[in-house]
């Protein structure tokens, strides 16, 4: 099966990045909400839905992923065919005063309602669903605590949850203690002899919050003097969607800011800000991030953020600190033992900057061990378990206690969710 580039224009870049994409991470305003695009996005995810149908058996499990994809499984049913078919969103669930926004709302929400086990990251997600469910389809009741909660009308009834994925902790552990590693990284050491290295590694998203994070390296170093010439910063940005104007304009910039920040702060032999426009290899990545006294993982809003732990897995001295964004979701999981910032707050992140370059060793050492112990046990093979014991009604375990962000944690108790039984 082959797509058109037409398709792959209203379907992809249309409604599935300049509609989808920004108004689950609640950037209504860079919305195009073009009739168009959602009669494309609805037309291609019959395609798949006629592939699965083609390629799979009555009996078959199907897992969809992602915001691509969510129509798949009402495709499949609106032309008769049966499948188990179980979804996971990969990106975040918006609230609905911004979900509400979108023309085709009812329609999208009851594609989720097709499949029978609905994933999200976190609980944030799993309420924020279940909140429009109650705006927009009252009939639909939701019942249950914990991270599966049930969710029915008339005789159907679906599982929807929260479910975390992760890394593969081992992978990473074991190739930053390589050989091939070190030596990488011995050869980076050398290039770079500044006593603090702070780093950045995003796809090229306006969701990643890289010029917010790029001005906040530059207020630490204004705000504190004492940080000029002993830190350095190495953002690298993976080419993404480049065919979206919006990405252009975002790469345009992050580069003036990289150059104001460089043009203000440089000495001989200092540049503050490195910049990387490229993917680099696996290897060349896990060296980057041993190098790192100190990562900046600084979403505006992210499903989860697969970065932040991948730093950690590979901080195999113990040594390092994690500056993250309360609106990933990894800050559900790793709150305890990061530096927790607001990503919009460029004071805030310079100050969080400077708190992990005077952070004394041991509690440096303390807060990466909680952190390296969370994802070594909650790995992304624990979660392939627990998703697919939750989504054929099976207990979970040793799942964590439903956790999120401090700032959501009032949230939490007042809504309707948590007092239903
Ligand atoms: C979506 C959600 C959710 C990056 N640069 C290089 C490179 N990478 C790898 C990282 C990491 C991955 O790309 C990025 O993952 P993220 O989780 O940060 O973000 P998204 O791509 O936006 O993913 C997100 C995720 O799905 C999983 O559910 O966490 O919230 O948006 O693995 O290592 N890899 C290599 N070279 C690079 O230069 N080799």
């Amino acid at each position: 099966m082959g797509l058109s580039r037409e398709d792959v224009d209203s379907f992809y870049y249309g409604f599935s990045n300049e509609v989808v994409w920004p108004l689950f991470h609640d950037l209504q305003t860079r919305c195009r909400f073009e009739p168009e695009y959602w009669k494309s996005y609805r037309r291609v995810n019959g395609l798949f839905a006629r592939a699965v149908s083609r390629y799979t058996r009555a009996e078959d499990f199907v897992w969809v992923h992602d915001y691509q994809m969510i129509p798949v499984a009402s495709m499949l049913r609106s032309s008769g065919v049966k499948r188990n078919c179980v979804f996971f969103l990969h990106i975040p669930f918006p609230p609905p005063d911004i979900f509400l926004k979108l023309p085709w709302r009812e329609e999208l929400l009851k594609d989720f309602l097709e499949y029978d086990f609905v994933g999200f990251q976190t609980m944030r997600d799993r309420r924020n669903f279940t909140d429009c469910l109650r705006a927009l389809i009252p009939d639909w009741r939701v019942s249950g605590r914990g991270p599966v909660a049930t969710v029915s009308s008339g005789g159907r009834r679906i599982r929807v949850a929260a479910m975390p994925i992760s890394i593969d902790y081992r992978s990473f552990r074991d190739m930053a203690k390589s050989a091939r590693v070190s030596r990488i990284l011995k050869d980076l050491k050398r290039q770079l002899p500044r006593e603090k290295i702070a780093i950045g590694v995003d796809r090229l998203d306006y969701t990643k919050g890289i010029p917010q994070r790029i001005r906040a390296f530059g207020e630490a170093l204004r705000s504190f003097p004492e940080l000029r010439e002993r830190i350095t910063f190495i953002q690298i940005v993976v080419p993404s969607r480049e065919d979206v104007p919006a990405y252009h304009e975002l790469k345009e910039e992050i580069e003036r800011l990289v150059s104001s920040v460089n043009g203000e702060f440089s000495t001989p032999g200092w540049v503050p800000v490195h910049y990387m426009y490229k993917s680099i290899p696996r290897e060349e990545l896990v060296a980057y991030y041993r190098l790192a006294d100190i990562a900046l993982v600084t979403p505006l809003k992210d499903g989860m953020n697969l970065v932040a732990k991948e730093y950690c897995a590979c901080q195999v001295d113990d040594d390092g600190v994690l500056i993250l964004g309360e609106f990933a979701g990894a800050a559900a999981q790793m709150h305890r033992g990061a530096i927790l910032v607001n990503s919009y707050d460029i004071q805030g992140m310079a100050k969080a900057i400077n708190e992990a370059v005077n952070m004394p060793v041991e509690k440096r050492k303390g807060r990466m061990r909680r952190l390296r112990a969370g994802i070594r046990r909650q790995n992304v093979f624990w979660w392939v378990d627990n998703y697919l014991r939750a989504s054929t009604g099976k207990a979970l375990v040793d799942f964590p206690e439903t956790d999120m962000a401090p700032v959501f944690h009032a949230l939490i108790r007042r809504s309707p969710e948590s007092q239903e039984g």
